[in-house]
């Protein structure tokens, strides 16, 4: 009976290899793993400690907190600060980036967070998740962080990853060498590798958009949706949970694209470059897969401001270049 390992002991088979590596990074991925399982547990039991709907409280983006939001953002504030590997965090329920420790001068890596995204889904009790990406910072140690430590391009994330808490609770990462997936064993609290090396399936025939955004869509989103739905015969189902790591995750292990489309009055889209969509995009890369906005790449693009939006179309590969050529009947 093969021996499962942990998440701990992947993070240090993983450091074995860099002998010369401080591990900082091993402990700020140790710190992510418990971080998880803290939010897990008051995820799991929101409905009993009183901890549903609203904080009362704002995010940066004058959106209404959810009492998780703010529970999940303290707790990875919390975590992350004290293990001393970062040096400043930003994260979407905070207007500016938080410095850690001795005002960011220690710490050699910076973290870009949506502590929970979707939190609104957890009064029906529909998966949510937490979204996160480690970039080396820019700036010497031992000086003041500043704004480009943490306005770097996609392609400069050293980890991406996200956690679903779902039916199981599941932490997913990359480091540049693959995707893994570990599941919470409640029973004893620790994380198992319960999917090595996961890549999107070679086909994949589901689409996922919110359906009310089409008639202001894009012309290439409008067009590729009706193609799959005028094809019966390839078989495409539309799933759309609303919780994009949930649907990122289904379609990574069932083959897919998710959609969140420019559209008239939002021509940027609405999710978020720096927390969200370069994550995605790593992960997706990384398991074979593909992730654009308007333009083309994401992982190329340089931040503006923290916050920035940016069109997204992630998933299997054959789907993000049929959205491309519809793109391409454009011009
Ligand atoms: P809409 C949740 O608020 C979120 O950021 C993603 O998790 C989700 O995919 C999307 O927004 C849902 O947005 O406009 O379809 O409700």
């Amino acid at each position: 009976m093969r021996k499962t390992i942990t998440l701990q002991e992947f993070i240090m088979d993983a450091q074995a290899e860099f002998p010369f590596v401080s591990g900082q990074l091993t402990r700020l991925l140790t710190d992510l793993g418990v971080a998880a399982k803290i939010v897990n547990h008051q995820v799991n039991r929101a409905g009993l400690a009183g901890i549903l709907g609203e904080a009362g409280s704002e995010n940066a983006h004058n959106e209404a907190q959810q009492k998780l939001d703010v529970f999940a953002d303290r707790t990875f504030m919390r975590i992350l600060t004290a293990g001393k590997s970062v040096a400043g965090i930003g994260s979407e329920e905070q207007e500016d980036y938080i410095l850690c420790g001795d005002q960011g001068k220690s710490g050699k890596y910076v973290v870009m967070i949506d502590p929970l995204d979707g939190s609104s889904n957890v009064d029906v009790n529909v998966s949510i998740g937490t979204i996160f990406s480690i970039l080396r910072r820019v700036t010497p140690m031992g000086e003041a962080l500043s704004d480009q430590d943490f306005l770097q391009r996609g392609t400069e994330q050293v980890v991406a990853g996200y956690i679903l808490y779902g039916s199981s609770t599941m932490l997913v990462y990359t480091t540049g060498s693959g995707v893994n997936g570990f599941t919470l064993d409640p029973a004893v609290g620790e994380f198992f590798l319960s999917h090595p090396k996961m890549q999107f399936p070679e086909t994949g025939s589901i689409y996922s958009i919110n359906d009310a955004l089409l008639s202001e869509a894009n012309p290439a989103t409008q067009r590729f949706i009706a193609g799959c739905r005028e094809a019966p015969e390839l078989g495409f189902k539309s799933r759309y949970i609303g919780s994009l790591v949930t649907d990122f995750h289904r379609n990574l292990i069932k083959g897919g694209i998710y959609l969140y489309p420019s559209t008239k009055s939002n021509p940027n889209g609405k999710l978020r470059l720096c927390y969200e969509c370069a994550p995605l995009a790593f992960l997706a890369l990384q398991a074979g897969g593909a992730a654009e906005d308007d333009l083309g790449s994401i992982l190329g693009k340089l931040p503006e401001n923290l916050h920035q939006r940016s069109p997204f179309y992630v998933g299997s590969v054959h789907l993000i270049q049929g959205l491309r050529s519809c793109w391409m009947e454009n011009q």
